[in-house]
């Protein structure tokens, strides 16, 4: 919820390795413009004083750490991912790779079969979804305050795809190891737990516990310059996905980045991807066609671009491929 003071509206660039951080608690007209400048700068914001509520987060932080914590054989049994289950290690079907173990689930349907022992599996339900609820209730809101910070007539332009009960909206949860700096696996420094890529839905919302790891390509700062985010365990990270950046007709930009694992302990992030239904067709809104910027996009559905997704590797710059000519 966005409360109303009386603070004038002041507008705000983002330089070199600054974070953008929207408050949520402030003048709505203020929250606007920052979302989106920060959306046409980095395509990246941390989100402050949101309204979802702290046990909604720790408990699913606490079923989350709950499910790693179990013997491999018994994670395996929600897997091998495809795309949806636990995975370790390989990321999609073209042979990416990372340092990390996941699950990722849709976020409307049913979970997938034996992701915990029977007894567990209605407690886990009920806190993924109650957790969905709440995150995707937040992404909405910032969504409409886009829309409005763009002035577009239609401020659910955005949202209505996420709200929709088709939408193919995705919770993955990622677990990364550490690394101990006096044994051997000092060459996990450094190394790769998800290789740079941009998120290919609309919005995307991640949490994680208290460890850095997650870096952002900066388009502000020289070419391939990655900017670590501090984490923030009470705030929420917003990434611009490919399918708004074609939505608002290239303005506003889909974020690279990726999560290094740099760490002595281990990091786990929890990550809303917004998308829209597989039927939507996504375009450049006519609003953000102009004689400045032209048309950038052809329409594309949204399983078009998933089937093209699914076909190429994790950094590929896959919206190139539906340029309009
Ligand atoms: C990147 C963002 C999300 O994690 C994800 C990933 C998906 C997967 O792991 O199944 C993809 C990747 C992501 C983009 C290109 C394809 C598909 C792995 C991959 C190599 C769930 C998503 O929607 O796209």
């Amino acid at each position: 919820m966005v409360v109303v003071s009386t603070t004038p509206v002041q507008s705000k660039r983002y330089i070199g390795t600054e974070i953008p951080v929207i408050d949520l608690s402030c003048r709505r007209e203020i929250a606007q413009e920052e979302i989106v400048n920060a959306c046409e700068e980095y395509g990246f914001f941390k989100v402050i004083n949101h309204a979802i509520p702290n046990d909604v987060v720790a408990k699913m932080e606490a079923v989350g750490l709950e499910f790693f914590a179990k013997p491999v054989t018994e994670k395996q049994q929600a897997g091998p991912a495809n795309p949806l289950g636990y995975g370790c290690k390989s990321i999609g079907p073209n042979g990416d790779t990372g340092e990390v173990e996941y699950l990722l689930l849709h976020a409307n349907q049913q979970l997938p079969a034996k992701i915990i022992c029977e007894e567990n599996q209605i407690e886990f339900s009920c806190v993924v979804m109650e957790y969905v609820g709440s995150v995707k209730e937040l992404a909405c809101e910032i969504l409409e305050l886009l829309a409005q910070g763009l002035g577009l007539e239609d401020t659910e332009t955005f949202s209505r795809l996420i709200r929709d009960i088709e939408s193919d909206s995705l919770l993955r949860l990622n677990h990364y190891p550490s690394y101990n700096c006096n044994k051997e696996d000092n060459n996990k420094v450094g190394r790769v737990g998800f290789g740079e890529h941009s998120d290919p839905q609309i919005i995307t919302l991640l949490r994680s516990n208290g460890v850095a790891g997650l870096q952002i390509l900066s388009p502000s700062t020289d070419a391939g310059s990655w900017v670590p985010v501090p984490p923030d365990p009470a705030a929420f990270f917003v990434n611009v996905g490919d399918a708004l950046q074609a939505m608002t007709n290239g303005r506003l930009v889909s974020v690279r980045h990726r999560a290094m694992v740099t760490s002595y302990a281990t990091r786990m992030s929890t990550v809303f991807f917004g998308g829209p239904p597989l039927h939507a067709w996504i375009s450049p809104i006519p609003e953000m066609i102009t004689t400045q910027r032209p048309r950038r996009y052809r329409s594309f559905t949204w399983s078009e671009f998933k089937k093209m997704m699914y076909s190429l590797r994790l950094g590929h710059n896959r919206l190139e491929l539906f340029r309009f000519k």
